[in-house]
């Protein structure tokens, strides 16, 4: 039967390792991120889908000999942009990465539109000694007129997920991991392992 000890997470996102590390309770994986194998290279994103892009992240990782990797692309898809920003989520308003600069083009954007709907994607790849599984997560919610908290990373600031008051950047860590997106990839992924390896 297949072991799972060491898994490799091909994310340079502290906060995503930060939230998978809550979501994620295996204790027989050790989850590894770029940061802990040292791999620095800059992966370069340039599918047309989340899952095209999570795929990127794995084969990246894969090349350097890895063999049990997880990818995963998200981003924030809003209605009445017709999806976006979608799988640019990150370079919204261009390069470097910067989302205060994001936030603010998406806040103009949506100047005057009454449908502020929006939903986060998360898309998770795993490579499983050359098998490759997706497993995807959604929460839906709506765009905010300002941004408010401190907290999380990204749009957090102006996401209010359906049946909550406040936004993500408000919640406890906690909190915000056992509802998002990432919780709910995550958790497809989590099952998929222990159905492969009980314990
Ligand atoms: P890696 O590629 O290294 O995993 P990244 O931050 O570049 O890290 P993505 O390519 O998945 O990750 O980027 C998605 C962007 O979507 C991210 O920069 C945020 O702007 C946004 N995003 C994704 N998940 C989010 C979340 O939980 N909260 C807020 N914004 C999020």
């Amino acid at each position: 039967m297949q072991q799972y000890k060491e898994i490799i997470f091909a994310t340079s996102n502290a906060h995503k390792v930060a939230e998978v590390d809550l979501i994620f309770q295996m204790p027989s994986i050790k989850l590894r991120s770029l940061k802990d194998i040292k791999f620095t290279k800059e992966i370069v994103e340039d599918g047309h889908t989340f899952r095209e892009n999570a795929l990127l992240k794995v084969q990246a990782i894969a090349k350097e000999g890895y063999t049990n990797i997880i990818g995963e692309d998200a981003g924030l898809e809003v209605e009445a942009l017709n999806g976006e920003p979608g799988i640019y989520s990150a370079r919204y308003s261009g390069e470097p990465v910067n989302h205060a600069r994001n936030i603010q083009k998406l806040l103009k954007n949506l100047e005057g539109a009454t449908n502020r709907k929006a939903r986060f994607v998360s898309t998770v790849c795993f490579m499983d000694e050359g098998i490759i599984s997706y497993f995807e997560g959604y929460i839906h919610g709506e765009i905010c007129m300002t941004e408010t908290g401190k907290k999380g990373f990204g749009y957090d600031p102006i996401f209010k997920p359906n049946g909550y008051q406040y936004t993500f950047a408000e919640m406890e860590d906690q909190l915000k991991s056992s509802i998002s997106h990432r919780y709910k990839s995550f958790t497809e992924l989590a099952k998929y392992l222990r159905s492969k390896n009980p314990q």
